[in-house]
């Protein structure tokens, strides 16, 4: 089958308003920011396989975003980003890009703001780092990796902006 044909047959596919073969080529990405509050503003956001996650670091501070299997406590070396911190509005900001092939549950954390630790029922999760400002929460999140369009439909309004506006902070 020569390309053009596979692609004519892969448009008249329609999933949740995209045909698979917009999908494939040229979704937008999905934007997690990091807005001065050491958390992951949108800690939960659903992806298309191969859909870029791009994360966004409008803090003045540095944070890492590192992959890790919560059964097994291991960090993944391949989804291990660091991301400097801004100077603030009108200045440039620091991006970290990444995709995932397969549907699945990527979880991942700051190592600078949080630390991964085993729970009572022998997952590892993050917690926040002891002395580190985090309000409450750890920084952390997930990405689920799915082809559902009620999930990719359920992301926060603000994942796809790539700069939020009035979210500068220390
Ligand atoms: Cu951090």
């Amino acid at each position: 089958m020569n390309s053009r044909i596979l692609v004519a047959a892969l448009a008249a596919v329609t999933v949740g308003g995209l045909t698979s073969a917009q999908a494939a080529t040229s979704p937008n990405p999905v934007y997690v920011h990091m807005n001065g509050t050491n958390v992951f503003l949108e800690n939960v956001v659903a992806v298309r396989p191969g859909q870029d996650v791009v994360f966004v670091n409008e803090d003045t501070g540095a944070h890492t975003i590192i992959g890790f299997e919560p059964t097994t406590g291991k960090v993944n070396t391949r989804f291990d980003g660091a991301v400097a911190g801004t100077k603030g509005p009108g200045h440039p900001v620091h991006t970290y890009s990444i995709s995932f092939p397969q549907p699945g549950i990527v979880n991942y954390y700051c190592s600078v703001h949080a630390v991964l630790a085993k729970g009572p029922s022998g997952l590892t999760a993050a917690e926040i780092r002891p002395g580190m400002d985090s309000y409450g929460t750890s920084m952390s999140g997930i990405v689920v990796v799915t082809t559902d369009p009620k999930l990719l439909a359920g992301n926060p309004k603000t994942a796809s902006e790539k700069v939020l506006p009035g979210y500068f902070g220390g």
